[in-house]
């Protein structure tokens, strides 16, 4: 059978004015199979009807034979070896059994007041203790804008940094955080997601890996990334616990959901804002952001003037080792 690839084309009044509306015949369209392609999702966006569909044709005979089926202008948004999901995910439609398809969920409010109070007060510690030490005994390192990685720490980008809280740490806190990351409303998802559920007991902890991801003020919008390779089943998920309310000005990450469903879209994020399929990840402070560890998204910029503090737990199959997020050198000696 000949190769197909993927398309998202738009559908629209005018090729010259992209203000003009979407002409009604096209707002109710159901496409299914033409002859050129095989209609696989659609949706409106903005002024556009957009496709999604896959084809072994040559591009220009299916976009012709498009404009002369439904008489109006039509244009390749994206083109991918893979399926290209434009569907745009409300908050209510994101529940854990959509999980398989959307690679992503929330929990809101999963966390008490005085628990993100703790996690808050631990995090701004070990955050005071890393840098003190990075200025220190690393002065020759641009901290906020230099890249760096070292076992417990490395930076994510301008003003970003992730921090490691399970080596070295007061044992009180690791008591703390191992009651919170074990024990969350989203912990019966992530034993189902990665087969930790099989011999039903729930008391056994699911590794994972704790750390807090934070933007001091000025950070700037990530690329999209993922990040690992999508599999299924995923052999990690991660969840993210912000520990103050995300903004706009704070910034928080966006996602687009679906994607780790296929390895051929690594390197396709930006396809997300085109095809108007990003989801805000904008949550109160305690609330769980659960994302497939295949799931494209980027952090966006931190424009107020306070940090941008999220817990990061990283669960994954006892098999599973990160070996490409931090470095090997020590920072933080006890
Ligand atoms: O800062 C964020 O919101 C997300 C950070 C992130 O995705 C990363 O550093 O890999």
């Amino acid at each position: 059978m000949a190769q197909q690839h993927y398309y998202v084309i738009g559908l629209s009044a005018s090729e010259n004015d992209e203000d003009a509306p979407l002409p009604p015949h096209l707002e109710s369209l159901i496409l299914s199979t033409t002859p050129t392609c095989t209609i696989l999702d659609q949706k409106t966006h903005g002024n556009a009807l957009l496709i999604e569909c896959c084809s072994s044709q040559p591009e220009a005979s299916i976009l012709a034979h498009l404009e002369q089926v439904v008489r109006c202008h039509a244009e390749t948004y994206v083109s991918a070896p893979c399926r290209i999901p434009i569907r745009t995910w409300t908050a209510e439609q994101l529940t854990a059994d959509a999980f398989s398809e959307s690679g992503l969920t929330v929990f809101p409010n999963a966390v008490s007041d005085s628990d993100v109070r703790l996690l808050r007060s631990l995090c701004a510690t070990r955050i005071a203790k890393a840098h003190a030490v990075l200025a220190a005994n690393h002065a020759g390192i641009d901290v906020g804008r230099a890249a760096f990685a070292f076992k417990e720490i490395a930076s994510r980008g301008l003003e970003r940094f992730d921090l490691l809280l399970s080596a070295n740490d007061n044992p009180d806190d690791v008591d703390i955080v191992a009651r919170i990351v074990q024990n969350g409303v989203w912990m019966p998802l992530i034993r189902k997601l990665l087969h930790a559920d099989a011999d039903d007991d729930d008391a056994r902890p699911v590794p994972c890996a704790v750390s807090v991801v934070y933007s001091r003020p000025g950070a700037d919008t990530q690329s999209w990334h993922a990040d690992g390779v999508p599999a299924s089943p995923p052999y990690a998920v991660c969840v993210f616990l912000p520990l103050v309310d995300l903004t706009h000005e704070t910034g928080y990450t966006q996602f687009w959901p679906g994607t780790q469903a296929s390895r051929g879209l690594l390197g396709f994020g930006p396809a997300a804002e085109v095809c108007g399929a990003t989801f805000d990840g904008m949550v109160s402070s305690g609330s769980a952001v659960v994302y497939d560890y295949g799931t494209l998204h980027r952090g966006l910029g931190n424009n107020s003037g306070e940090i941008r503090p999220v817990l990061q737990v990283v669960y994954h199959v006892p098999e599973w080792k990160d070996t490409k997020n931090y470095g090997t050198e020590i920072l933080l000696r006890e």
